[in-house]
């Protein structure tokens, strides 16, 4: 049986993984970890403490529990990044170096997330091909960019077996986004059910890739089960699922809230958008291990509002 460590456990992917994981392989066997407290959703199974900068602490922590495999999910993101950039490159990059010389040394498997921000300016943006031009002007998109090559490095020239996705911005209802560019898609459904107005800090036209949660997860244990020949791009594979803008959004939820009204205030995050992609071609994940997700549009609406409004109820 595997035994599988997920570090940054307590962030908007992590919290969701972690309880598919356990639900999947038995919740004794999934250890969460990070840096802030155990998140209330995967405190009823095994949580440790754990800076992944720190090396000792992470090898200690891998033969203590004789762990297998790592999901290595800590980063800081965009918009944050962005906003101490020396920072974000010294905790995307160390950590994810720290990750692979534990697959060098023993550990089976490993998982690490890329983003579509690894496409910039000179990107074509519609249809993103999986091999294109890539020129990231954030620091966060430079640093996934470096990450993807550290990744087809270590496969190549020690054997380790990294798999990698490069998710669009993630939409779910479990867990609070962590400071990206797309988390106005998470936070419109708060505003939306709490105070019926939203202060938008990008351009109503800003079309972006975008999935819902369920499927991310999806595609992350899809890659992490398929067969390693399966595997063919060790650098990090597209995947799509839905394009929209905070227009579209907003005319999804309005159907449902006829009185909620949203407000376009443009911040320094509408440039990061603006060197973004507005749809992504997935046919390599879609061939070489069968990736399809189940979410349009409405149908990841309907499931956040029906959600949310059943928590913020029974929260009242
Ligand atoms: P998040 O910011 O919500 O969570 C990251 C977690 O890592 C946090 O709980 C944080 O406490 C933890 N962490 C930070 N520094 C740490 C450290 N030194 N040691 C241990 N833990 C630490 O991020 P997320 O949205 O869950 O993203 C997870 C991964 O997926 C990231 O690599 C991110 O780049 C990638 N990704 C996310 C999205 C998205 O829309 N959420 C899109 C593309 C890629
Ligand atoms: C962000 O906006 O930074 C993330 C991402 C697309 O990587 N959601």
């Amino acid at each position: 049986m595997d035994k599988i460590l997920v570090i940054g456990a307590c962030g908007q992917l992590g919290t969701e993984l972690t309880l598919k994981l356990r639900e999947l392989f038995g919740t004794e066997n999934v250890i969460a970890s990070d840096l802030r407290e155990a998140a209330d959703l995967i405190k009823d199974g095994p949580f440790e403490s754990l800076d992944v900068m720190n090396k000792e602490a992470l090898d200690a922590l891998i033969a203590k529990h004789q762990i297998t495999q790592i999901y290595h999910l800590a980063a800081i993101l965009s918009a944050k990044g962005e906003q101490n950039p020396k920072f974000a490159w010294d905790l995307n990059m160390t950590s994810l170096l720290n990750v692979l010389e534990a697959g060098k040394n023993g550990v089976s498997k490993i998982y690490w997330p890329s983003s579509i921000a690894v496409f910039g300016p000179g990107t074509p943006k519609t249809k993103t091909p999986q091999n294109t031009v890539m020129d990231p002007n954030t620091v966060y998109g430079i640093s996934k960019l470096a990450g993807e090559r550290w990744c087809e490095w270590y496969h190549q020239k020690h054997g380790v077996d990294v798999r990698s996705i490069r998710y669009p911005g993630l939409i779910g209802y479990k867990a609070q986004p962590g400071g990206g560019t797309t988390d106005y898609a998470v936070d419109i459904f708060w505003k939306a059910i709490l105070e019926g107005n939203y202060d938008c800090f990008l351009k109503e036209d800003s079309l972006l890739p975008m999935m819902y949660m369920d499927d991310a997860v999806k595609a992350t244990i899809d890659i992490m089960q398929a067969d390693a020949q399966q595997v063919k791009v060790r650098s990090s594979y597209n995947v799509s699922a839905i394009s929209f803008s905070p227009a579209m959004i907003y005319d999804e939820i309005v159907k449902r809230y006829p009185d909620f009204k949203i407000n376009y205030a443009p911040d320094f995050r509408q440039q990061i958008a603006d060197s973004w992609p507005n749809s992504i071609d997935d046919t390599e994940a879609r061939s070489d291990w069968q990736w399809k997700p189940d979410f349009d549009l409405k149908k990841m609406v309907d499931t956040m509002l029906d959600n949310l409004e059943s928590i913020l109820v029974t929260a009242k």
